[in-house]
């Protein structure tokens, strides 16, 4: 008896020493963000805090960004993901429309799909984690390229890709600002996009100087975009010429800030928007919110949240208002995000 204990004991110890862990373990849900293109260092720390988030709370998180920031690309990365049945698929749009279908059939697979920093249309979303106002992100940069050119004189925007539909609703806020009676001697003269890509961003800068030599400021609502328009404007020796704001992240911009070609800039914490995200993945996936209005939620140490209607008639959670970075403040921030 004694015997027969002793080898089925010996048996088992062998299986468990050749299967893999998953047979024993329940295996982990899976999160999973998508970003709008590799190779931008702000899509990187929003990653890292959606990971931060999905790990704290013992699920897998699963980060993916397609080489160019096109719809068709994504598409592709979710049809794999839901191949790979994740619980969740956060979004952060390349594209408002386009990808709607493949949310929808991710969606009648049982995933929960909502969209983060650049939102996809509320058909296809359960809510839409936003950084700021976006109003007040558009008000905003009006406010600080009016102040910066003297209250008149030619502006133009530099911006992401023609389709992210973070940039364009900032970009219509700032059209609709532009449009009150105190900012009439502001002429927007064009609206250039540098793609999120570093080198298109640097040409489009250069052909905004070519094309119209007397403009004043630059307003870059992309942190990508803002970069390559400090670098150009540095090395164009054209500081207290061309003025330059936006939304920058302040590791890349604090050289150009403290050179004075941009006086200052705002954005948010990108590590706290993809924080935000993952707790608003597991709240879905477990029921305790749907996405609708009021739904409440706690995000670990960011605390308590609320599910409010958003301007294009979805619903959002704001993670809270923009920062202003300066030369007095640009130091502590820099070695941050
Ligand atoms: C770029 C991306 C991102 C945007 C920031 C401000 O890194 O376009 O989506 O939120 O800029």
């Amino acid at each position: 008896m004694k015997k027969t204990f002793t080898v089925v004991a010996l048996v088992l110890i062998a299986l468990a020493l050749v299967m893999p862990a998953s047979v024993f373990a329940a295996e982990k849900a899976k999160y999973a963000i998508v970003f709008k293109n590799t190779g931008n260092p702000y899509g990187e720390k929003q990653m890292e805090g959606f990971k931060n988030g999905i790990e704290e709370q013992g699920f897998e998180a699963i980060l993916r960004a397609p080489d160019l920031p096109t719809a068709e690309a994504q598409i592709q990365i979710i049809e794999q993901l839901i191949a790979q049945k994740v619980a969740a698929i956060c979004i952060v749009g390349n594209d408002y429309d386009a990808l709607v279908p493949v949310l929808k059939k991710a969606t009648a697979q049982g995933i929960k799909v909502f969209s983060l920093d650049s939102s996809v249309n509320p058909q296809a979303r359960l809510t839409h984690v936003n950084q700021a106002d976006s109003e007040k992100i558009g008000q905003t940069l009006i406010k600080a390229a009016y102040d910066m050119a003297g209250g008149k004189g030619e502006i133009a925007i530099l911006s992401a890709t023609s389709q992210a539909s973070n940039q364009n609703i900032w970009i219509d806020f700032m059209k609709k600002e532009l449009a009150k009676p105190e900012y009439k001697n502001l002429k927007l003269v064009k609206v250039a996009y540098g793609d999120d890509l570093r080198d298109k961003s640097v040409s489009e800068t250069e052909g905004l100087l070519r094309s119209y030599p007397n403009l004043k400021v630059i307003i870059a609502p992309t942190t990508v975009g803002i970069a390559a328009a400090g670098k150009v404007l540095t090395d164009k020796g054209l500081k207290g010429k061309v003025m330059l704001t936006g939304l920058g992240l302040p590791s890349e911009m604090a050289e150009y800030i403290e050179n004075g070609v941009c006086p200052y800039m705002f954005l948010w914490n990108p590590i706290d928007v993809g924080y935000l995200g993952a707790y608003v993945g597991t709240a879905l996936v477990s029921g305790k919110i749907t996405g609708k209005v009021g739904d409440k939620f706690s995000a670990g140490r960011l605390g308590n949240y609320t599910i409010t209607k958003a301007p294009d008639g979805g619903t959002e959670v704001l993670l809270g208002p923009p920062f202003k970075f300066d030369k007095s403040n640009i130091n502590d921030w820099k070695k941050v995000y």
